[in-house]
């Protein structure tokens, strides 16, 4: 049974369809390489190291193939999946009658991506429970995203194909690596490159020379965090040179006035000074910008993690309303649906919706929930914080709190202080380590999979998607290890809401939750007849454009046909993209107001931390296999070498950085495409807070530096987690 067989990498949100290559392995499938597959319409032979590695991941020796329990004495010892969902349903209810459905809470990770039933089956869970405490690494990420389009609206035509573009300003993105912000992710080096060479003038703002910048005409290595104060400074220049589309201000915009005024002190001097580049260079990007004809701007990570995320996203929304850099009536629509169902695209906005300050409160920081999801960053503080409403059980779904959340000190106390912490995890993680029930699950290309996330996944803002009608289904390809006792992460909760006596509905959702395409497909599970992954997918996909089983017809992928022109406004539609939100001008005065000298200079922490993605590692997975972590399981500082000469220490010196909060050891690398006084170190690596002494097989952990309650944003409460004054002294 040597076969070739086309399946779907879902490891990260672009979904590239790949060749799985399956051999037999004493009757079981058993994948032992992945390649591109070239006969895959949208990706075309396209893989990167991580997808390569599919097999290792699948096959290693410290993949979990039971799951386990914590014992009196600390350790853990097998128990079957059966057993542990009614031991789980027991605790559970012994806590709900004890304190409470709000004692419950679910974080879900990135990991769900690859898993279309997992988050829509825990949440529904968790709502049969009662609780309202559902969490996603979301509000770690990029929430200034739905924040930022609650206060300023949506346009209903989309945006501009990338392919076709003149101009395109990425903040803080590096796609090429991440595949996961800004531009499309398939293929995204190639993409760029054939952009540039049809002329293309890509803007990036960054304060590295990363693999993205190193492409771009116009490059502003400009301190990190300061990206309002550009946006803001760009903004200023395209409406004091007239640069801005008139016509659709005056039929689309409100608020233009206000805007105007707001931005009165962000001068180009003031903004150069502030953020370190020269004046000429802002003024530049913003007529390049302004004056293309197909354009977009768009962002990643790198500004969201140094403060004011809404601000920003908000400004750079204001960016393109101003410019009208969106697809306008009659225009082909960019990102046609496949999988997900038909819809009417309108060259109309959509009116701003309340984004904050509505649903479940938090007990701190007066946070509450938002457009882009409950604050992850205060449940370790909702944990920890006695009386009412304390959180006393957590069941994270493929997430990795240890790894990922702010304030790592702070995570650990919390986990530990648990009565039930529960987590889903393919291998034994930092938070599986402090786990109660560490439920081992099967892997992707063990479970079917479909490209219709990665269609969704246009609703959050973030710049990706499939530029066509693509869709791609894979049936399970391979078995599970021999003697495993493997579950997917929505049976166990199933078989869990069984013992409890809970019947689940789940909603298959597409769009945002103040903006939905199509009706909301609510659909019981059935207590009585469990159905199976391959049922719930096909019900998810009930009311798909193109039905499930003409997907299913074409193993490779397909671009299905079927132009789609964005239709005209409807009559009578007032609707308007505001640019004139209260709450962010007045972020924007407090911005205005802030003596930033002072705020720059922090003599005692002269160095800044900022975040970066490894091409190698998704987050905190992979970590462990040698092939991608090549024989180095750490994550290395990387400063400029003029600093580390300056700082009399070399290459390979271990050395402690430390924030006003914490510090961790880490392994010093030169990098000289950073901009001097900075270090920039991947995140998700580290192993328990006593366990820095193996720093060189555990790796550094960056949310250690993190404080939670010190510098935050007010609406998602997402702490400082870039931008971050440390030091860098030898270890
Ligand atoms: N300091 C700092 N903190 C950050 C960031 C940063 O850049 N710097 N980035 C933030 C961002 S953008 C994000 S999205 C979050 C990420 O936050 P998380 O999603 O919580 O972190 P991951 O490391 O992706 O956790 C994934 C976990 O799922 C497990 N896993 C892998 N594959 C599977 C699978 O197939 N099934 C199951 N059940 N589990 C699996 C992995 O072993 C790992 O334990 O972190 C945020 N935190
Ligand atoms: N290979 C790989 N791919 C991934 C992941 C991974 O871990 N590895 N993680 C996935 C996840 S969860 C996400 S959310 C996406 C993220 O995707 P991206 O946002 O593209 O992530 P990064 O590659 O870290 O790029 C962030 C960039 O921001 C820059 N930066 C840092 N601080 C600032 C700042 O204050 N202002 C500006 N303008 N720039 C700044 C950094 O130098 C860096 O180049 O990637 C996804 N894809
Ligand atoms: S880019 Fe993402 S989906 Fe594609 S092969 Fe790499 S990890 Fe897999
Ligand atoms: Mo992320």
């Amino acid at each position: 049974m040597n076969e070739v067989v086309p399946t779907i990498c879902r490891l990260c949100i672009a979904h590239c369809g790949v060749l799985a290559h399956v051999e037999d392995d004493h009757g079981r499938r058993k994948v032992t390489k992945v390649t591109g597959d070239p006969d895959n319409p949208m990706f075309k032979g396209y893989t990167c190291p991580k997808g390569r590695a599919l097999p290792e991941l699948h096959n290693h020796s410290g993949r979990l193939l039971h799951s386990l329990k914590r014992q009196a004495g600390g350790q853990h010892g097998p128990i079957s999946n059966a057993k542990a969902a009614g031991e789980v349903a027991a605790k559970l209810q012994a806590i709900i009658d004890q304190y409470g459905p709000r004692s419950v809470a679910m974080y879900v990770g990135t990991p769900n991506v690859g898993y279309p039933a997992a988050a829509s089956v825990g949440n529904s869970f968790l709502r049969a429970l009662d609780s309202r405490m559902f969490f996603t690494s979301n509000t770690i990420d990029q929430p200034g995203k739905q924040v930022a389009m609650a206060a300023h609206g949506k346009w209903l035509g989309g945006e501009p194909d990338f392919e076709h573009a003149d101009a395109w300003l990425l903040m803080g993105a590096n796609p090429i690596i991440s595949k996961s912000a800004g531009i499309p992710g398939q293929n995204p080096a190639q993409k760029l490159k054939e952009g540039l060479a049809r002329g293309l003038q890509l803007i990036v703002i960054d304060p590295r020379k990363s693999d993205t910048a190193r492409k771009a005409s116009i490059h502003l290595q400009a301190r990190p965090g300061e990206d309002h104060v550009l946006l803001a400074a760009m903004l200023k220049v395209i409406i004091d040179e007239a640069l801005y589309d008139h016509e659709f201000v005056a039929s689309n915009v409100a608020g233009f006035e206000e805007l105007c005024e707001a931005l009165a002190p962000f001068t180009l001097a003031y903004a150069a000074d502030r953020a370190d580049v020269p004046a000429a260079q802002i003024e530049e990007a913003a007529r390049v910008f302004a004056n293309a004809t197909c354009r977009h701007a768009n962002s990643g990570t790198g500004p969201s993690f140094s403060m004011y995320c809404n601000l920003k996203e908000y400004l750079l929304m204001c960016l393109n309303s101003l410019c009208g850099a969106y697809t306008r009536e009659g225009e082909q629509v960019t990102r046609p649906n496949a999988m997900l169902p038909a819809y009417t695209p309108r060259a109309q906005a959509l009116a701003p919706f309340k984004g904050w300050g509505y649903g479940e409160q938090l007990r701190v920081r007066g946070l509450t929930d938002t457009a882009a999801g409950m604050p992850t960053a205060a449940l370790a503080d909702e944990i920890l914080l006695e009386g009412e409403g304390q959180v006393r059980a957590l069941l994270c779904i493929g997430g990795n709190p240890m790894a990922a959340w702010p304030d790592q000190r702070k995570t650990q106390r919390a986990l530990q202080q648990l009565d039930l912490l529960l987590t889903f995890d393919v291998e034994m993680s930092a938070t599986a380590r402090l786990a109660d029930y560490v439920i081992a699950c099967k892997q992707t290309l063990e479970t079917p999979g479909m490209s219709q996330s990665a269609e969704n996944i246009k609703y959050f803002g973030t710049g990706i998607g499939f530029q066509a009608a693509y869709a791609q289904y894979s049936g399970r390809i391979a078995d599970p290890p021999h003697d495993s006792d493997l579950v997917e992460e929505w049976e166990f909760l199933y078989d869990v809401a069984k013992h409890m006596g809970h019947e689940l509905t789940f909603a298959a959702f597409f769009g945002f939750a103040q903006y939905v395409e199509a009706p909301l497909e609510v659909m019981p599970l059935s207590l009585d007849d469990k159905p199976s992954t391959e049922d719930i997918y096909e019900r998810i996909c009930a009311n798909s454009r193109i039905p499930l089983e003409e997907v299913k017809q074409y193993p490779h992928g397909h671009i299905f046909p079927g132009e789609l022109k964005v239709a005209p406004k409807e009559s009578g539609c007032e609707a308007r993209l505001d640019v004139a939100n209260p709450f962010m001008l007045q972020q924007l005065e407090e911005v205005a107001g802030q003596d930033y000298r002072a705020e720059q200079h922090t003599p005692d922490y002269p160095f800044r931390y900022i975040p970066r993605r490894h091409n190698n590692f998704m987050n905190s997975a992979g970590r462990s296999i040698p092939r991608l972590n090549g024989g180095q399981p750490w994550n290395p500082a990387w400063v400029h070498p003029a600093d580390i000469a300056e700082l009399g220490l070399q290459e390979g010196d271990m050395v402690r950085i430390a924030s006003e909060h914490d510090a961790i050891p880490a392994v010093l690398e030169a990098d000289d495409t950073l901009r001097r006084g900075l270090v920039a170190i991947a995140h998700a690596f580290g192993g328990l807070v006593e366990e820095d002494d193996r720093y060189q097989e555990l790796g550094s952990n960056t949310g250690r530096l993190i404080q939670t309650d010190k510098d935050y944003d007010p609406i998602t409460g997402m702490p400082r987690m870039g931008n971050i004054p440390v030091s860098i002294t030898a270890w």
